[in-house]
């Protein structure tokens, strides 16, 4: 679907701002070779070179001083990534000569461009869709290995592909069901109630599905928040600075030592882990402590995975585990007994054994963390993740409507009633892969884009 574009060309700077071994200018539109040409001089006309080469030369100034000697990348439309024609410009790093050569451009038929403008182009043009528009940003942003990998998937089109083949089943079956409308008086069938009732009730599966995947999606995209918990002086703070491998957080043999929510980043098989030390729980008369503990509690509300800490020389604390289990899904508990170092074989442990003090256990506690955050999933590289809430959204909408088409299709009811439904469906996946866009979609989707991109 190469919809032809014409636009004005933009420029921007794609490599971070300041110094560096090297920057790269990109320009990106109809204008584009003119406007490279006029502050170029180098051995070829970049508009006659072939796409996808690269080309010495100088850039020179209204005053014929040689600003830099760069590389251009030459691209032709449609084999860019924006589809159109385009040129990198390679120069030193230096932010003066950045400035100096995006101003000569500037004073040509060129604006700069606006934040994800190049992605947003290559959308529009049909060089990639919505979610893989959505996946270039993931890519820059992923902050694990973990997070990279799930980008990949969503840039690769996995999700892309299923929605369009889903996408493509509703428009199908509710073709079928309008041209029963069509052929009522004859009573001619295309499509008989029962066949209706499976293949709906088929893509409500599928959809199902994918929506189970969202959470997993998201833990492996934005990180998994994990709230370490349990009584006061069990060893919590001292579990943070294990895992970070440095004295982080205050410990104390003072039970209440802790009483702001400590927050702290780090990555355990390339997944990234957000912990948060919590003030051990307890009744108190102390105002500080008392509001500690009412934060720890908030902490184990927006958690996805709660390590609830005991230490083995008090035991397991049966009553705080079940005051936990209030608080969030019993599954993303971890139970684990600290101190192990102070018992002898024999004690009988709740939980993972572990010991802060001399690292016993740890590499235990991370493997269950790790199967944990996976959630006992199979998923492969190849299942299509949702991890966005965008797409969960608009996979919401759909199942409603389509929800609503099963309830009308078991009443026997009118097929427009149906067709509606499906159309609607039809409509909420479309807007995953930008088949149905709207300038607002457009506009949330490409300002949390950075320049150049
Ligand atoms: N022997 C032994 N002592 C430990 C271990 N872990 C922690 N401790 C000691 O237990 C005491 C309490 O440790 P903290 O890490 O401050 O405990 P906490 O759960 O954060 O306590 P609060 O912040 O007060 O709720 C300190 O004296 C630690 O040195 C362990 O594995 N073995
Ligand atoms: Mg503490």
């Amino acid at each position: 679907m190469n919809r032809v574009f014409i636009e004005d060309t933009i420029v921007a700077l794609a490599t971070p701002p300041g110094i560096g071994a090297i920057s790269v200018i990109r320009v990106s539109g109809s204008d584009c070779f003119v406007a490279a040409e006029k502050i170029f001089v180098g051995k070829i006309k970049l508009s006659r070179a072939s796409s996808h080469t690269i080309h010495y030369g100088k850039i020179i100034d209204e005053d014929a001083l040689v600003v830099d000697d760069v590389l251009i990348s030459v691209f032709h439309n449609p084999n860019s990534f924006t589809g159109e024609d385009c040129v990198e410009i390679s120069t030193h790093g230096n932010p003066i000569i950045i400035k100096k050569i995006i101003e000569l451009l500037l004073k040509q038929n060129i604006r700069l461009a606006e934040p994800g403008e190049f992605t947003k182009r290559a959308f529009l043009n049909g060089r990639i869709d919505l979610t893989q528009a959505e996946a270039v940003a993931d890519v820059i942003n992923s902050h694990s290995e973990a997070s990279l990998r799930g980008a990949r998937n969503q840039l690769d089109g996995l999700l892309s592909k299923k929605i369009n083949v889903l996408r493509e089943q509703l428009i199908n079956t509710s073709s079928f069901v309008e041209l029963g409308l069509d052929f009522a008086e004859e009573d001619i069938e295309f499509i008989d109630n029962i066949e209706l009732l499976k293949k709906i009730n088929g893509i409500i599966s599928e959809i199902d599905e994918l929506l189970a995947t969202y959470s997993f999606g998201r833990m492996i995209r934005d990180g998994v928040n994990v709230a370490l918990v349990g009584k006061p002086n069990v060893g919590k703070s001292s579990i943070l600075n294990y895992i970070l491998k440095e004295s982080r957080a205050i410990v104390s043999h003072i039970p209440g030592t802790t009483r702001d929510v400590i927050r702290e980043e780090v990555l355990i098989s390339g997944v990234l882990f957000r912990l948060f030390d919590t003030a051990g729980i307890r009744l108190s008369e102390d105002e500080i402590e008392k509001e500690g503990v009412f934060r720890s509690r908030e902490a184990v509300r927006n958690a996805d995975m709660v390590l609830f800490i005991n230490d083995a020389e008090h035991g397991f604390s049966t009553e705080l585990y079940s005051e936990l289990e209030k608080l969030t899904k019993p599954k993303n508990i971890i139970a684990v007994m600290n101190k192990m170092d102070l018992v002898g074989e024999g004690y009988s442990v709740t939980g993972v054994a572990v010991s802060a003090k001399t690292g016993f256990g740890m590499k235990d506690l991370f493997v269950l963390m790790i199967k944990n955050a996976l959630g006992g999933n199979n998923y492969s590289e190849k299942t299509p993740l949702v991890s966005n809430l965008r797409h969960y959204r608009c996979l919401i909408k759909s199942l409603e409507c389509l929800k609503s088409a099963l309830i009308t299709a078991k009443k026997n009811l009118s097929g427009e009633y149906i067709s509606v439904d499906l159309r609607a469906a039809a409509v909420s996946l479309g807007e995953i892969i930008g088949e149905v866009t709207t300038d607002d979609i457009l506009n949330n989707v490409f300002s949390k884009f950075c320049i150049g991109k």
